[in-house]
Parts: structure tokens; sequence; C-alpha cells
């Protein structure tokens, strides 16, 4: 079927649209498009029905096309046409009307659409703005206030709110084709008029004077260093004070500056990641999956609670199994709390939340588990309870049932080992709040089989996660890198920094929390046991634990105890400094023989992210990770990483392999310390004068 179609139904053109997988605006379907407009004025309709084939009207420009030299007809070109047509035209909306899709039906005349349609612009979320009229059309349509949180957001608003904002003209019961053409008809027999939205006048005095002012302050908060945000204030600010030509010119303008802008860059790279890690090279795309119509989770824990919650909130029952009742009650007790939270913010109705809880069954016994498909242990982080666990699993659950373990650490082909099937166990590493944190590392062991990786991985979309594909290894992608990101923080701090410092540097980056205020956060007496387990050895130079170390020992576990490297408000949770903190750490440093010094801002910097990046370059050499993007989305999702900025491997290529390479020389350099010493494929990519992003593709 061709890109562009065209039929008359008695005195209606319609124009159909099929360009999968979401009728992006690639020039073809401009050109397409835009010839059917201007073939339709000379023929016998009346009026013409702009709709799509497929799982959505237009979903946006073609992202994929960024970048590349300009081809015509342009989106701006294409919509005039539209726009100027003699004859009304109709947009008939159906799945999800994004961006320059959504900026398409805004040219239209008229807007229809189904009830279950949604409506957006969320370029924002690329580091762009829509650069087709949205910001002067929208304004126009359902006014400043609307447009401003409908474009700064970025989120998509369902068809009936978006009829009550004016946005569309028509909710449509039953088949879209036949109600878009009921409704076009109803148009020709009352005459209606060829409303463009650009002759729409926006009335100043109902726009509060300090309104865009108060927009801006509040977008610098919320939107930190990021220029997208601002400049849509300034483009709606246009549509109100200028003619829709100048507005539509100031538009243009601030959409260049932030296409070629690397924070765009960044966010579009991100795009693409998210959506590539979903992908296993090696793996058939026809490779056969599992259906996991129930799931059972081991151990009722905070993570184990968490997990839970996922699959309830899909609609798949699930079993959480504890040693004993009372364990059972406490980690039942917890989802409850969890739900409570989630309905105290408005996020879930009561009734949303009962529903989930009554897909939650609790049990003590393991006979229970003998029909699920899918189970997810999260018992304590110890190898042999895991291993023993999964012994009973083994023997509990039905042949091709799937054992996955949560363990941060542990290394699952032992753990498979213990079972008679280590085809079907595989690592789902959650990320805390498991409830709500997107990032699902999917790690694959050495028998793991290609129907359990790709089941898994679907299962990850089900449950709204994030699916990162790993191997094993110490800690996996995630947390492997940040034991060298932690390291360097521990070591800027007994050098000479303070946690205030190097928190605030790191955050002012964009990193959603400084180092310090994340242990605070996790509490610090979890990584203090692990170490307890530890040998001098294991655990390596002192000076990069023996403050946390102290710390804990003084109860000083972070924000439970409500102080850490910081004291925390009992109330608000507030944090402010303690100067018995930085004694101590200057009382830790002497006893380490260590001179005290001024590390400057670009050096804690340095050494945290540049640390980042060549453990993501061993890991990819190693072949851990798939590829570069995959790292970057690990980071993006799972530890506040700026998507802003890419990911550790996206920035290291918009700072430059180069600069990399000699910092890291020069810190090796500085301490002789082996973990300096750049990775081997840093080294070869910087002799052959490529990126991560070319060595992936
Ligand atoms: N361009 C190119 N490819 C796109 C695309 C787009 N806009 N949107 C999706 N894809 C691909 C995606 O890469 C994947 O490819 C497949 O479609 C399915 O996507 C001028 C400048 C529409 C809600 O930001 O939010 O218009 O991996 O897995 O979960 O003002 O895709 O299969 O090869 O995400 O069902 C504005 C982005 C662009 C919307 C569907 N529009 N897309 O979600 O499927 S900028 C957007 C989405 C713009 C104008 C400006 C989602 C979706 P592959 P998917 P999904």
């Amino acid at each position: 079927m061709s890109i562009v179609s065209y039929q008359l139904i008695d005195n209606i053109g319609v124009i159909q649209l099929n360009n999968p997988p979401v009728n992006a605006l690639s020039q073809a379907l401009r050109q397409g498009l835009q010839q059917a407009i201007t073939a339709a004025q000379n023929d016998s309709s009346q009026a013409l029905v702009l709709i799509c084939e497929g799982r959505t009207f237009i979903a946006g420009a073609d992202i994929s096309e960024f970048g590349k030299p300009p081809s015509s007809p342009s989106l701006g070109e294409m919509l005039t046409s539209i726009e100027d047509s003699q004859k009304p035209v109709i947009a008939a909306i159906h799945g999800t009307a994004l961006g320059g899709g959504f900026e398409t039906a805004l040219a239209c005349h008229y807007r229809c659409a189904a009830a279950t349609a949604k409506v957006g612009l969320p370029e924002v979320k690329l580091g762009l703005l829509p650069g087709a009229g949205g910001t002067q059309r929208t304004p126009r349509l359902a006014g400043v206030e609307v447009a401003l949180e409908l474009i700064t957001s970025g989120n998509p608003i369902g068809a009936l709110q978006a009829e009550q904002a004016g946005l569309i003209d028509r909710v449509v019961d039953g088949d879209l084709l036949e109600g878009a053409l009921a409704y076009a008809r109803e148009l020709v027999a009352d005459a209606a008029p060829l409303r463009r939205v650009r002759d729409i006048t926006i009335d100043t005095a109902t726009v509060p004077a300090e309104l865009f002012d108060n927009y801006k302050t509040k977008l610098a908060r919320r939107a930190r260093g990021q220029i997208a945000p601002l400049h849509i204030v300034s483009c709606v600010e246009a549509a109100v004070e200028l003619p829709f030509e100048e507005g539509l010119k100031c538009e243009r303008e601030r959409f260049m500056e932030c296409m070629q802008s690397t924070q765009s860059g960044a966010m579009r790279h991100m795009f693409f990641a998210e959506r590539e890690a979903a992908k296993i090279k090696g793996l058939d795309r026809g490779t056969a999956t599992r259906e996991i119509n129930s799931v059972a989770v081991i151990g009722g824990g905070t993570m184990g609670g968490g997990i839970a919650m996922n699959f309830a909130n899909v609609g798949i029952p699930v079993k959480l199994l504890e040693i004993s009742d009372e364990a059972l009650q406490r980690g039942l007790g917890i989802i409850e709390k969890n739900y409570g939270i989630t309905v105290s913010k408005g996020k879930l109705s009561e009734t949303q939340k009962e529903h989930c809880l009554s897909l939650i069954d609790g049990t003590t016994n393991y006979d229970d588990l003998a029909d699920v498909d899918l189970v997810i242990e999260a018992v304590f982080e110890n190898l042999d309870i895991k291993k023993q666990v999964f012994s009973q699993l083994d023997s509990a659950c039905k042949p091709g049932a799937i054992l996955a373990t949560n363990t941060s650490y542990q290394d699952v082909d032992l753990i498979a080992a213990a079972t008679r099937r280590p085809a079907d166990v595989i690592g789902l590493h959650f990320f805390s709040p498991a409830n709500v944190m997107k990032l699902l590392e999917v790690v694959r062991g050495e028998k793991t089989s290609d129907e359990v990786i790709a089941t898994t991985m679907k299962l990850a979309k089900t449950i709204r996660k994030v699916p990162v594909l790993s191997r094993v290894c110490y800690g996996f992608i995630g947390n492997r890198m940040l034991r060298h990101y932690a390291r360097e923080a521990q070591l800027c701090l007994i050098e000479g920094s303070t946690p205030e410092r190097i928190d605030t540097v790191m955050q002012n980056w964009g990193m959603a929390m400084g180092p310090l205020a994340v242990g605070d956060l996790a509490g610090m007496d979890i990584a203090y046991n692990a170490r307890k387990a530890l040998t001098d050895e294991q655990k390596g130079n002192p000076k990069t634990y023996c403050i946390p170390d102290a710390l804990v020992e003084m109860g000083r576990l972070g924000q439970k105890s409500g102080a850490g490297y910081y004291n925390y408000d009992a109330k608000t949770r507030a944090r402010s400094s303690d100067v018995g903190v930085i004694q101590l750490v200057e009382e830790k440093a002497a006893a380490q023989g260590v001179a005290r010094r001024e590390i400057n801002d670009e050096e804690i910097l340095n050494r945290l992210i540049f640390a980042l990046i060549n453990e993501g370059a061993k890991i990819l050499e190693e072949g851990i990770a798939q590829r570069p993007g995959d790292i970057d989305v690990v980071y993006a999702f799972g530890y506040g990483f700026p998507v802003s900025r890419g990911g550790p491997m996206h920035y290291a290529d918009t700072v430059g392999l180069q600069k990399v390479y000699d910092t890291l020389n020069q810190f090796h350099q500085q301490t002789g310390e082996a973990y300096w010493q750049p990775a081997a494929l840093l080294e070869e990519l910087v002799s052959a004068g490529k990126t991560f992003k070319e060595w992936a593709s």
C-alpha cells in the first residue's frame, strides 16, 4: 500500500497515510501529503479528511532525519498547503498525535479524535520545541496557560481533555473514519468556514502580566540548565505579542538553536538508545517467547514488595513467599503502605489500589508456586542463601517456569548451577524503589536460553521498565561502574574536599543527586555490612571507606537515622551540613597520612565521570554490555545521570575521547593507580580517531 492514498467517498475526499511504524513525517510522507492536498483542490470533494493507517496518527517529524540536510517540502511548507486549502481539512486522530503530528492537526481547519486518542507536543523531551507552528497555534486555540503546560511538560493529554481545551472539536465513538466522514458532512451542510488557527488573535488582557516571568523562574528550577523549556516560554510569549508570521519566525530561530545544541543531540541519542537497548544482538527477532500469566516473588522485603507491585500494576497475579507468617505480613504491609503513598499522591485511585492488592497473595509454602510461569528471588544478598532458594524452586516449580534472581552482585551462573534447569535461570536486577525506577538489568547467564532472554526482555516492557541486557560480572553494568565513581568521591573527600562541594559540583553538572547525598539516601549500613564480609585486600584502599565506616559506627547511617554525611530534619528531611563531619574527615585524613589540599570543581567532575567512562569502556571490551548506548540507558534510567548529557559514553564522545584519554593518563601519572590506566578500547578508538558511537555502528 502506498505511503499516501486518496479516495472520494461521496463528496468527501479522504487522504490516508501509511508510513509504519508510527506515520512519522518523512520526506516522502510530506511530499505525498502536499501533493494530495493540491490535487484535491480541483476535484468534486467539498471537504477533506486526513486519517492514518496503523496504530497511530502521525507521531511526529521523523527524528532519524534530524541532523541530515533539509529536504523539500519542509514541514512548514506542507502545513501551509493544508491551512491554505480552499476546502476544509478535517484531521481524524487516533493513537498518539505527537509533535509534528499534532502540529499537522493544528494546521487543519477542524479536528476530531477517537476517545482513546492522545495529543501532545513532546519535543522538549528531545531538547527541542515544536518547530512547525505548535508554539503559535496551541495558545491561539487553547489559551496561553494550557499551551505553556502542554509544551513545557511534553506530556500528552487525552482526547476529552483536549476537547475541553478547544484543541479537538469532536470526540468520535465507534469507527473513526465513519465518524470523521459524518463530521465532515455536517460541516459541509453547515457551510462551516475555513477556520484557520493562524487567524485567531490572543487577547492580551486575558494573559496575566507576570505569567511568563513566573514560568521561566519555575522552569529554571524544574529543568535546571536546559535550553528548550525557556525558549518555549519565549515562543508562546511571541504568539501573544507578535503577528503569526513573526511569531513563526521567532519559533523557527529558537528551534534551530535547540536543534543544534549538544543537549538536544544527547536527548535524541537517548531516545534511540533506549529503543536499541531492547534489541538483542545475535538473537533472531522471531525467537519464541513464553506466556507470563502468573508470577511469584521470593522475599517480601523492600525490594520484593516493590517487585511484586510492578506485576500487580499491570494485572498479573503475584504470589509473595516469605519464610514465616510474621515476615509475610510485614511484607504485605510494605506493599499496602506503598500503594497508600501512591494514592495520596493522586497517582492511583482507591479502587485501583484495591484491585492491585487483590492480585497479590501471600504464602509461606513453596508448593503454592507449582503453577507460576516466573519466579523472582529477592532474598538476602548472600550466595549460599540464594543457591538454597533456587534448589527449592527447581523442585517446586513446573518445567518451563523461569527462575530469576534480583541479585545486585552475586554470580548468576553459580546460582543457575544450583538447579537442574540453568537454561531457565536469568538475572532480573531491579533498582530501588523497584516499583518506581524504570531500569531493569536483564542478566544472561552462560546457559540462559535465547527463549528466556527474549521472554524477559519483552516482559520488561509489559511492566513498563526499560530493559538493558548484561552478561555476568561483579556488579553487572551499573554497579560495576558505580564503584569507580564512588571511589573517586571518597578520595576527593579525604584528600581535601567536603560533602557539600562534591555533591554541589555533581548536582550542578546535572546529576539528580550528588554521590554522598545518594549514600545517605540508600543508607550507608548496607555497604558497611557488605564490607564486613570482605578481607582487607578485597576492601581495597582504606581511604575509600574509612569515612563511611566511621559514620556508620557513630550511628550516622544516613537519612534513615536522621544523620549521615549531612543532618536531616525529622519532618522535612531537608539536609544541612554538620561541622562534626568535616572534623571527622580531617581526622581520618591525618590518620591515613593524607595532606589535604584544594581540589577544584573540574578535577572533582573529571575524576568521577571519567572513572565511569573508563570502566564503561572495559565493560564494552569484555562484551558485558552490547553497545555504548546500552550503558547510557543504564545510567540515565537507573542512576540519575542527566539525559541532557546523553549518558557516560555519549558524553565521552561529546567531550572528545582524546581529552578523556589524556586526562586519564594524567591521573595515572599523578597517582600510579592501575585503575587510571586508559582502557584498551579507549586507546584503540583514540588512535583510530573514532568515537564510541562509530565503534558501535
Ligand atoms: N521518528 C522516527 N522514528 C520514530 C519516531 C519518530 N518521531 N517515533 C517512534 N519511532 C520509531 C521508534 O524508534 C521505534 O523504531 C518504532 O518507531 C516504535 O517506537 C517539527 C521537531 C509514538 C509514543 O517525540 O513517543 O515532531 O525500534 O518503540 O512504545 O515540532 O515512539 O521499532 O525500529 O517507541 O508504541 C516528536 C516519539 C518528534 C514522539 C510510540 N515526536 N515517539 O511508542 O513504540 S520531533 C515524538 C514516541 C517533532 C516537530 C518536532 C513513541 C510513540 P524501532 P516505540 P511505542
